[in-house]
């Protein structure tokens, strides 16, 4: 009903092998482990050995004038907006993740080195392995969209989200401190880590604690909890989400050691899902436990009433409403891409147009930092052209530059060579998640523009493909003639001070490092000056930006 997949999206979107699984490394399931049981086992220790501590909300029964009175309505309004965006936002990232569902603390994401996986797959030694075929399946039911690699489409989902997200706890943030209901969510005293162990305690081992009337004010360790939520899961999963943005890392290299690496911001980022799921869970099951018809008018209302159901009938209808927005986007999704894709582009493009795509990328790593692995994506080119040049070394080469130029030429190696060499050791960084840090030679595209001399229309460069797309035909994508200019921007005939390998795209690969991987046109054998990008292809910007609704601007 809300796909209408053909034979080859089929293959692609709902393969044969749908299997979920989560595998940790030992060491990693240690730590998760030790989380949960370290706290609880110390709950038990001291509750076996010392009994139950004094419950510290035995203090806090009677409301002080000092406490904020009840819930205004622009707080139970940004409360339940806040959820609804969370849900969007959350089961796009799942999407997003399914589409490279390794997770590392390391740069290079080699095979093995992986803390987390979603995926039973071992990677294959013996014969090609492409990120794209690593791609999972998540059910639909999860993700947003759900299928196998439809990251083009659950990042609109996540990006459209994020502002209004973002703008959202911005206002509800102000407002906390315009008014006095900071009071419920910041602790003033020290007091309150004891305290709100004493209540961990209690729930721990199973005792309810007194419950203080939530009107008024929470107990500490709720008081803990929702601190931690806005104050500091929030602000970590921006900046994590952040580091992992190609324009922003390439700019600004300490941003991702923030969380030791690239892949460190992009584990955090998924940790601070984890806690945002685990924290609704509880959240939810503990409103229902200390009062669910009063708790719920609380919020719902903005009155302490434990009688009346409007609160329950609230809840219930923000919940429906996040529900038909789910299927709404899910029907998007697949009768309107072409829409969502524009929607994007209308808001975030425009967002990172005017914002980190105005950065200059530096090569900036060294030799040292070059890792050892870096995964392959895209088809191997099957043109017998590319395979008579690949067999003899790619001598007859010739790359043709056109299109809006005073000076179309033909370039073979050698006179591309001789025309400068340019060497580069930056992070790349694949839509799907993986990166890699390498380094690449080759020449700069302002020395290729000096030579054609492109008229003063032209906008955008348009690199062609020997290969082809996922979905057949030439694979190509464009530039903006400005990121082209930008340092650390070449057409590369060297990684690793070796000539390129055939799967990293012989004989010659873009390098325009403040965008995503799929940007990077490998086995180019053409390169043409235009008007728009409107003007090649199906118009979108490139093979993926046609066929799977991939951003036009990559910066993120
Ligand atoms: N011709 C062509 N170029 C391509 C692709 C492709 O499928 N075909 N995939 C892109 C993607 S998605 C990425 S991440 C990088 C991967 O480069 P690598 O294989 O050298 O790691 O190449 C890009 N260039
Ligand atoms: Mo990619």
């Amino acid at each position: 009903m809300f796909t209408n997949f053909n034979a080859a999206e089929r293959a692609v979107h709902y393969p044969a092998d749908r299997r979920l699984v989560a595998r940790f490394q030992p060491g990693a399931l240690a730590v998760c482990a030790a989380l949960v049981l370290v706290p609880v086992g110390l709950a038990w220790a001291q509750y076996l050995a010392f009994g139950l501590p004094t419950d510290p909300s035995a203090r806090l029964v009677a409301p002080t004038a000092a406490d904020p009175q009840g819930f205004p309505a622009w707080l139970r309004i940004g409360h339940w907006v806040n959820f609804f965006f969370l849900v969007l936002i959350v089961r796009s990232g799942l999407s997003i993740l399914a589409d490279h569902a390794r997770l590392y603390w390391n740069n290079g994401c080699a095979p093995g080195t992986d803390w987390l996986r979603f995926t039973p797959v071992a990677v294959p030694t013996d014969r090609m392995w492409t990120a794209k075929e690593d791609a999972r399946y998540l059910s639909p039911v999860l993700g947003l969209p759900g299928y196998r690699h439809t990251v083009g489409l659950a990042r609109h989902w996540h990006f459209i989200t994020v502002p209004f997200f973002l703008l959202n706890g911005a206002v509800f943030i102000a407002l906390l401190f315009f008014t006095n209901q900071w009071r419920r969510l910041v602790p003033t005293s020290w007091q309150v880590v004891p305290d709100a162990w004493s209540i961990f305690v209690h729930y721990a081992t199973f005792h309810l604690p007194v419950e203080p009337n939530g009107f008024f004010h929470y107990n500490a360790l709720q008081q803990v909890s929702y601190f931690a939520v806005v104050f500091l899961l929030a602000p970590i999963s921006m900046l994590s989400g952040m580091a992992m943005s190609p324009a922003i890392e390439n700019r600004f290299h300490w941003f991702p050691k923030l969380f030791g690496s690239r892949q460190g911001a992009r584990s955090v980022h998924f940790l601070v899902t984890v806690a945002y799921v685990a924290f609704t869970i509880i959240h939810v099951a503990m409103v229902a436990a200390t009062g669910l018809t009063r708790n719920m008018n609380h919020m719902g209302t903005g009155r302490d009433d434990s009688v009346s159901h409007t609160g329950l009938w609230i809840g219930a209808g923000v919940l429906l409403l996040t529900v038909a927005a789910a299927v709404g986007a899910q029907w998007v999704s697949w009768q309107r891409p072409r829409a969502l894709q524009q929607t994007a582009a209308a808001i975030n493009g425009n967002l990172w147009r005017l914002s980190i795509d105005q950065f200059k990328p530096t090569a900036y790593y060294k030799k040292a930092d070059i890792t050892s692995y870096f995964w392959l994506n895209g088809k191997l080119p099957d043109s017998e052209q590319w395979r008579t040049l690949a067999a003899t070394n790619f001598q007859d080469f010739r790359l043709s530059v056109g299109g809006l130029v005073e000076n179309p030429v033909e370039l073979s190696l050698a006179d591309l060579k001789a025309l400068g060499l340019e060497q580069n050791i930056t992070m790349h960084h694949c839509i799907q998640g993986w990166s890699g840090i390498a380094e690449w030679g080759g020449l700069p595209l302002r020395k290729l523009v000096d030579l054609v001399k492109p008229h003063a229309a032209v906008t955008t460069v348009a690199f062609y493909s020997f290969g082809e797309g996922l979905y057949g035909g030439a694979y190509y994508d464009t530039h903006t003639l400005a990121n082209c200019l930008k340092p650390a921007c070449i057409l590369a005939w060297e990684m690793n001070y070796a000539p390129l390998s055939e799967g990293h795209g012989a004989p010659l690969r873009l390098r325009v490092e403040n965008q995503l991987g799929y940007k990077m046109v490998k086995w180019v054998c053409r390169v043409e000056f235009v008007e728009s990008h409107e003007q090649v292809g199906k118009g979108f910007g490139g093979k993926n930006e046609d066929d799977e609704y991939f951003d036009l601007l990559a910066d993120t």
